[in-house]
C-alpha cells in the first residue's frame, strides 16, 4: 500500500489533518489503535479558539459546530471571596467557542467517511520505519494482517503515549516535563450549567472549574489528590465538595443530577523537541502536554495542524519542500508560550501543600492580575489564544 502522508491515530489532530489534507488533492491513511466508538468516549476538552474554529471551517466540518456551539465573551475568575469577570471581547476583542473535543471528533469522522479517504481502526503495533534515512514507511496488523504502507511522509498524531515520539532515537531528541502533585476529577450531568459561563475557582480545598457542553449538559471539575480514586467519589460527595468550593451566590444556584461521566486526569507539563525526524512530524499531544487548565491542549493541536498541512501543501503541490524544515521551529515558539500560559493559570487557580510566602504571593499575583486592565488584558490575549504563524 502506498499514499503521500502516513498519519498515526485518529484523535483530534489526526483527523483535522487528513480532512484538509485530502480537500486540497493530498493523498493520505489514517491508522489508530482503537475503534470509533473508543475515540469518541474519551471526554476532555471544551473550549475551541477562534483559530481552531476557523480551521473547522477551512475542512468544510463546521456544520453543526457553527449551528451549537456557544459563543463566550468572557469568564470568571473567583478567589479570596471575590468574582472578577474577564471581558476577553472588550479586551481583545476576540471570544472563544465553547463546543466539545467529542463533538469536533464526531464532525471529523463523518466527514472522513463521507471522504472515502481510508481509516484503518483497530490498527495494531502501529510502527513506523525508515523516516531518517528517506525511506518512510509504516508496518502494522489489520484484522490478523501484516500490512506496510510507504509513504512520503508520516505525522505522529497519536498522543502523549504513542508510539511516534517513542519511535526517534533518544540522542535525538530532548524532553521537559513538570508533573504537578495533583489531579482533576471531572464530572459530566444533563444538568443545566450553574453560569451562562465558565467559572474558575480558587479555594483553600483546592481548585474547582464550573463549565458546559450546551445549555443542558455541565462539564465539572474538582483539583483532587493522585491517590484519590474514582469510585470513592459518589455523585453526592461530588456535588457537596463542589457547593463547598464555589463562592456562597454562585453555589446557591446549582442544579444537581446523576453524573454521566465520572474520571481522574493527572495534570502535567511536557515538550519535546524538536518536533521534525527527518520525514516523521509530531502533532498534538505526541509532542507536549499541557494542564487543562488553560484550556489549551486541544487548541494547540489545532495549531500544530495547521502549520503541517501549509508546509504539506507546500512540499507536496508546489514543490516547496524547504517549508517543512521550519515545521518544529514555528510549532514550538507557540507552543512554549502556551505552556508558559497553562503553567501560570496552574499556580494560581490550585491549592497547594505551600509554605506561608508561596500562599502569599499567590494572593498577590491574583490581586495584581484581575486589578489592573494590563493584568486582564494578558490573561485574556492568552485564554482567546495566541496568533497562528503562517510557513512563508
Ligand atoms: P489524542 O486525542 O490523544 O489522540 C491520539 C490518538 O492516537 C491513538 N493512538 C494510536 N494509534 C495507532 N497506534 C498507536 N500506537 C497509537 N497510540 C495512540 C489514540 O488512540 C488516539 O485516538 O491526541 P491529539 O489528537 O493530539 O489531541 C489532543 C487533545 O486530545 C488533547 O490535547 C486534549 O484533550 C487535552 N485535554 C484537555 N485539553 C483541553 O484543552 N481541555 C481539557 O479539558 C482537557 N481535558 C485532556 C483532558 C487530555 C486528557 N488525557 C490525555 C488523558 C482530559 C484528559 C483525560
Ligand atoms: C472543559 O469544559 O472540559 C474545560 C473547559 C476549560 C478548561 C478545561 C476544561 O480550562
Amino acid at each position: 500500500m502506498k499514499t503521500q502522508v502516513a498519519i498515526i491515530g485518529a484523535g483530534p489532530s489526526g483527523l483535522l489533518l487528513g480532512q484538509l489534507l485530502h480537500r486540497c488533492g493530498i493523498d493520505n491513511v489514517i491508522l489508530e489503535r482503537q475503534t470509533p466508538q473508543y475515540v469518541l468516549g474519551r471526554i476532555r476538552a471544551g473550549v475551541l479558539e477562534h483559530g481552531l474554529v476557523n480551521l473547522m471551517r477551512e475542512a468544510g466540518v463546521s456544520a453543526h459546530m457553527d449551528e451549537h456551539g456557544l459563543e463566550h465573551d468572557g469568564f470568571t475568575l473567583a478567589f479570596q471571596g471575590r468574582c472578577h469577570r474577564v471581558d476577553m471581547k472588550a479586551l481583545t476583542g476576540k471570544s472563544v467557542l465553547v463546543y466539545g473535543q467529542t463533538e469536533v471528533t464526531r464532525d471529523l469522522m463523518a466527514a472522513r467517511q463521507a471522504s472515502g479517504a481510508p481509516v484503518y481502526y483497530e490498527a495494531a503495533d502501529v510502527q513506523p520505519h525508515g523516516f531518517l534515512d528517506g525511506k518512510p514507511r509504516v508496518t502494522f496488523t489489520h484484522q490478523g494482517k501484516p500490512m506496510t504502507l510507504e509513504c512520503d511522509y508520516i505525522a505522529g498524531c497519536d498522543g502523549f503515549h504513542g508510539v511516534s515520539r517513542k519511535s526517534v532515537p533518544q540522542e535525538r531528541i530532548r524532553h521537559f516535563e513538570r508533573v504537578y502533585p495533583f489531579g482533576w476529577l471531572g464530572l459530566l450531568s444533563d444538568t443545566p450549567p450553574i453560569e451562562d459561563e465558565l467559572v474558575y475557582v480558587n479555594n483553600p480545598r483546592g481548585f474547582a472549574l464550573c463549565s458546559m457542553r450546551s445549555p443542558t449538559r455541565s462539564r465539572y471539575y474538582l483539583q483532587c489528590s493522585l491517590a484519590e480514586q474514582v469510585q470513592d467519589w459518589s455523585d453526592d460527595r461530588f456535588w457537596t465538595e463542589l457547593a463547598t468550593r464555589l463562592p456562597e451566590d454562585i453555589a446557591g444556584k446549582l442544579v444537581t443530577g446523576p453524573s454521566i461521566e465520572k474520571s481522574i486526569a493527572p495534570l502535567r507539563s511536557f515538550v519535546a523537541e524538536p518536533m521534525k525526524f527527518g520525514n516523521l512530524f509530531l502533532v498534538g499531544d505526541a509532542a507536549h502536554i499541557v494542564p487543562p487548565t488553560g484550556a489549551k491542549g486541544l487548541n494547540l493541536a489545532s495549531s500544530d495542524v495547521y502549520t503541517l498541512y501549509h508546509a504539506l501543501r507546500g512540499a507536496l503541490l508546489d514543490g516547496r519542500a524547504d517549508l517543512l524544515e521550519r515545521y518544529s521551529e514555528i510549532c514550538l515558539r507557540r507552543v512554549w508560550k502556551a505552556e508558559r500560559f497553562s503553567w501560570w493559570m496552574t499556580t494560581l487557580l490550585h491549592t497547594f501543600d505551600d509554605d506561608p510566602f508561596g500562599r502569599r504571593i499567590q494572593r498577590a499575583e491574583q490581586d495584581y492580575y484581575t486589578s489592573t486592565r494590563a493584568g486582564l488584558t494578558t490573561i485574556a490575549e492568552n485564554y482567546v489564544g495566541l496568533p497562528y504563524e503562517a510557513v512563508i
